[in-house]
């Protein structure tokens, strides 16, 4: 998908690239793929040809369903690690309330761990009216693993659909490029992004500035991010408090080297060696900086990590509506489009 998306950048031209950048901000909410949509499931039990597949098979009065057994479970791989935000499961159609209401009280969980009962729960379902689908929320647990199982003797589990929203997991600031005010002799800008939390190489995993004015520290995501979160790891071997008062900023801006985009928040301190995690709601960039206000300051971070939702990813339904939208030359001002004012640096 990002090749689409560059491939698209590169026919429409800069300008334009504005226009499409911010549609994909706008139109958001379309995003959002159902992450087990025809990925592997199984099931503890099988009954009929009610496959365990039927619940990730996009079709939402197909089902998959157990015989009558002792904890029925059913589990989707996603095969990739994903922060949750919410599972919806679609119930059976039955005019029977004791087969419409089999499904109360089963238990979603998600997680790394392929067993049934080891990870997380995200929600335990009360109950779900016959073919309806519910929603529940997940909070971004981060898992491979979505599991629904029922405890309890003589149960049977069926599921019509499970579907499930969020976005990859995992630390985007590792794929990025680092650069800094100063260097501080081999304390390079890169190690706060080499995956290394600097803990296990005291004096050789961390970045630093010289001692200046406003020093700061910038990784660039080389695409925009939706970042919920900024994990920061302070250096283990002194002066932790260097660390008070920076301030984290996140946005698409260059300009003063980033360091006017808005402000994610401002670090108070940080124990020595300790990581601590700023959430950021869900704000839009490219870049994360991090500054210290003031003279005679020194930044260094032992690792700095950005988690959040990539906005690239883009559904071919939408790439394609966009496509008319430009061949048919409405976007040629870019005045005509909501928003397109959005001011995006292609490159530092
Ligand atoms: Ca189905």
């Amino acid at each position: 998908m990002k090749k689409l998306y560059k491939c698209l950048w590169i026919l429409l031209g800069n300008v334009q690239h504005s226009c499409i950048s911010a549609i994909l901000l706008d139109s958001h909410s379309y995003l959002h793929q159902n992450a087990a949509f025809q990925h592997t499931a199984t099931q503890s039990s099988m009954y009929g040809t009610w496959y365990s597949e039927n619940a990730v098979d996009g079709v939402r009065d197909s089902c998959s369903h157990t015989n009558t057994q002792t904890d029925p479970w059913w589990r989707v791989d996603l095969m990739k690690v994903y922060r949750v935000n919410r599972v919806a499961i679609t119930n059976r159609q039955s005019s029977y309330s004791e087969i419409a209401s089999r499904i109360n009280g089963a238990v979603i969980r998600v997680g790394n761990i392929p067993d049934i009962y080891s990870n997380p729960i995200c929600a335990v379902v009360s109950t779900i009216p016959s073919g309806a689908t519910a929603s529940f929320s997940c909070g971004g647990i981060e898992g491979r693993y979505v599991t629904v199982h029922i405890p309890g003797n003589g149960k049977v589990l069926t599921l019509c659909e499970v579907e499930v929203y969020g976005y990859l997991g995992g630390n985007w600031a590792v794929d990025g490029a680092a650069t800094q005010s100063s260097t501080f002799g081999n304390w390079f800008s890169e190690k706060a992004i080499d995956g290394n939390r600097g803990l296990l190489q005291l004096y050789t995993g961390c970045s630093s500035t010289l001692n200046e004015t406003n020093p700061w520290w910038r990784v660039d995501l080389r695409y925009i991010y939706r970042v919920s979160e900024v994990v920061v790891t302070n250096r283990k071997d002194c002066c932790a408090e260097q660390i008070n008062g920076v301030e984290i900023r996140i946005g698409n801006s260059l300009e003063s080297n980033g360091n006017n985009n808005p402000i994610c928040a401002v670090i108070p301190a940080i124990p020595a060696g300790e990581s601590y995690s700023y959430s950021c709601a869900g704000m839009d960039g490219r870049y994360v900086n991090l500054i210290i206000p003031g003279d005679m300051k020194m930044l260094t971070l032992c690792e700095v990590e950005v988690y959040g939702e990539d906005l690239s990813v883009l559904p071919y339904s939408l790439l394609s509506s966009l496509l008319m939208l430009f061949s048919g030359g409405i976007c040629s001002s870019c005045k005509r489009i909501h928003k397109c004012d959005t001011t995006l640096v292609s490159n530092p």
